[in-house]
């Protein structure tokens, strides 16, 4: 079937389209009222876990915020869980995985899964949603970057600085990069089944990539990344989001990806300097931002979009939206993106 909005795949192909794509990092989630309902009669890895409820909340912000795209409701740390390490998730408070990977016997508690047998609630909500959105936008699947896995795996929770995923790997590399290439495989299985499944295309969240240096980045991050992009480029559009890791852009354009997602603290003419002209950049509001007025918003959103340009560009956020985001304000960031007139 045809794609009734094909705006955000046909500019990752590096086509000319009519206007920008836009959609928002995290957009299904705590600013919409819709989402809070279903929260408190379902438990997060219920709503999680059932396809229709995850079929619904994706679909929320496309009736709601009427944006190009779906995300897919799921979270990341379904991959450590599929990789047999206890994941819970505390209201308020984030994800605890109380026996993280510290040693070579922890090692051996996980494993790379079937995928199919283990995170096939995933493919069919994927399965039920496109049905559900019934070609009206693009459907993007995803998974984090094996940096970031590893980061909660290791810490075992949130963390500003991941500092003792961060000894793990400068302590124990060869363990470290076992670990990595385990997440790795379970993810490239993980992410071809979401593409036999219908999502249209992926995005790797690296949220912590941006914690290492360019050469940590490189050895720690991106080889691995770089692996999942090769695998999947063929069968598949591939976007990369790094946060923070602005340093290795040149490289990661360099990878077969389709776009790079980037964060506020780079100008668009600088990430544009990096990544060359072959490849669509995504991003780049400050999620606090989405609090000013609506005016300021509707101002900062043009600056945004003439410093992009109008090709070549996905306007998105630089993270994802926070909480506290009132919901016409999310609306206001994406009508000002639709309503862009550009100056030939
Ligand atoms: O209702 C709740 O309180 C749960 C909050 C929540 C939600 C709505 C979590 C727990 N996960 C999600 C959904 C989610 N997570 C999506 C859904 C699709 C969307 O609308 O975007 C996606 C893409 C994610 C991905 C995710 N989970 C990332 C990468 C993106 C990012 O924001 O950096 C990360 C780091 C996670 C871990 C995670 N899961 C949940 C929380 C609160 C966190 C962050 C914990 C931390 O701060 O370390």
């Amino acid at each position: 079937m045809q794609l009734k909005n094909d705006l955000l795949l046909r500019t990752l192909r590096g086509e000319e389209t009519e206007r920008t794509p836009v959609w928002m990092m995290r957009q299904a989630g705590r600013y919409l009222p819709e989402y809070m309902k279903l929260r408190e009669k379902y438990g997060f890895f219920e709503r999680v876990q059932t396809p229709e409820l995850a079929a619904a909340i994706t679909i929320q912000p496309i009736d709601i915020i009427d944006t190009d795209a779906a995300i897919l409701f799921s979270d990341i740390l379904v991959v450590p869980q599929a990789m047999g390490l206890e994941v819970q998730l505390i209201e308020s408070k984030g994800p605890i995985l109380p026996e993280p990977v510290k040693t070579e016997n922890d090692l051996k508690r996980i494993c790379v899964p079937d995928v199919n047998e283990r995170l096939h609630y995933v493919f069919e909500a994927i399965k039920l949603t496109k049905k559900e959105l019934n070609d009206r936008v693009p459907l993007i699947g995803f998974a984090g970057a094996p940096w970031t896995i590893l980061c909660y795996m290791v810490q075992g929770k949130g963390s500003k600085t991941f500092d003792e995923a961060k000894a793990f790997c400068y302590m124990q590399p060869k363990l470290a990069h076992q670990l990595l290439q385990m997440i790795t495989d379970t993810t490239i299985a993980y992410l071809r089944e979401q593409v036999k499944a219908g999502v249209d295309t992926i995005q790797i969240f690296d949220s912590w990539g941006g914690l290492l240096s360019k050469s940590d980045f490189e050895n720690i991050s991106l080889k691995y990344i770089r692996q999942i992009v090769e695998a999947l480029k063929e069968e598949t559009l591939v976007i990369i989001f790094a946060k923070g890791a602005w340093y290795s852009l040149k490289e990661m354009s360099e990878t077969g990806a389709a776009g790079l997602g980037i964060d506020w603290c780079i100008e668009p003419q600088t990430a544009r300097g990096f990544a060359g002209n072959n490849i669509s950049l995504q991003g780049n509001f400050d999620p606090a931002k989405l609090l000013s007025p609506i005016p300021q918003i509707e101002k900062e959103v043009k600056q945004m979009l003439s410093g992009f340009g109008k090709k070549n560009h996905v306007a998105n956020l630089g993270h994802g939206i926070l909480p506290n985001v009132p919901v016409d304000h999310a609306k206001a960031f994406v009508n000002a993106v639709k309503n862009m007139q550009w100056e030939d």
